[in-house]
């Protein structure tokens, strides 16, 4: 696929860049996503598992499924697509990516100024002093418990629960203040954070979605690229420096 020259053109002229990813940037990792044919969620009730309520009345079973992942985050490595926006940061003066996954692959990948909307999956804290408890934890004697007595959770954002807050304020002043807004692997189906391609549009940016398919904000973006962000993205960046390079 040849990316479409008004893209091109965009990115030639744009000062301030930002991606808003989603699972499926993920996906060529190895990290199933949440929704769609090999979504985790198929098999397992998100009601189920992604709030703090099952988690009170089944912290076995919701670690059970965070351990899980775990353990596929560890195994999984940045993907190309990962790579290729690091690439970005090292051609365009401001590059800033805000995530929606907890996996912490675009930092593991290189990318220098990530927004982690739902938190990430390394950390963990007690339900009830706050603590922090960075590293591995003991499930020998069952669900792990803080000194205080409390429970541990992983650090992530569960349905009903606030975005952190300073991420989520960051976030919207990129989504105000950028010239390209690109939009990768992401269903945009999940609020508050599906609000910043909103955000974006309003202020005037440019829209690009990337994805194997149609999600909720093709009809708003400025251009859809269908196919693996894998692929597209080196894509972009292939013919952004051969520009660069013939000039
Ligand atoms: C590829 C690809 C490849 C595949 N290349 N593409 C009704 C209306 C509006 C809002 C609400 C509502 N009812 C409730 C709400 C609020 C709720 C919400 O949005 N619900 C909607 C589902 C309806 N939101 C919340 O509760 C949020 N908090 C909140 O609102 O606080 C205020 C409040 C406080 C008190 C009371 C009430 C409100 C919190 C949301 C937290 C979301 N958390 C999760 C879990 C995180 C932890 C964990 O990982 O376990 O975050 S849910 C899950 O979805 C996860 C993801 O970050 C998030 C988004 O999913 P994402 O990344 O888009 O993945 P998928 O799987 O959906 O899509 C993957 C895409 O990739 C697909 O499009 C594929 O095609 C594509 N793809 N391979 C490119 N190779
Ligand atoms: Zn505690």
């Amino acid at each position: 696929m040849d990316i479409p020259s008004n893209v091109i053109e965009k990115l030639q002229s744009a000062k301030k860049i930002v991606f808003f990813s989603g699972a499926g940037i993920s996906a060529e990792s190895g990290i199933p996503t949440f929704r769609g044919k090999d979504g985790i969620w198929n098999k397992l009730s998100p009601e189920e598992l992604a709030n703090f309520n099952a988690f009170i009345k089944n912290p076995k079973l919701v670690w059970e499924w965070y351990n899980y992942r775990k353990s596929i985050v560890h195994q999984a490595k940045p993907n190309l697509g990962h790579l290729a926006i690091v690439e970005f940061e090292n051609i365009f003066s401001e590059v800033i990516v805000i995530t929606q996954n907890v996996d912490n692959l675009h930092r593991r990948a290189g990318s220098k100024k990530v927004y982690e909307l739902h938190g990430n999956i390394e950390r963990n804290f007690c339900i009830k002093c706050k603590k922090h408890y960075d590293g591995d934890l003991d499930f020998q004697e069952g669900v792990p418990n803080c000194s205080c007595g409390g429970l541990i959770r992983p650090d992530v954002v569960w349905f009903g629960e606030m975005l952190p807050a300073e991420q989520f304020r960051l976030s919207e002043k990129a989504a105000q203040s950028c010239d390209i807004f690109l939009i990768v692997g992401t269903s945009a189906v999940v609020y508050p954070a599906a609000s910043l391609v909103y955000t974006a549009k309003s202020n005037g940016a440019f829209l690009v979605e990337v994805n194997i398919e149609e999600t909720e904000v093709s009809t708003i973006v400025d251009v859809s690229l269908f196919g693996e962000s894998g692929k597209i993205l080196p894509k972009i960046v292939e013919q952004i420096k051969q520009i660069r390079i013939n000039k």
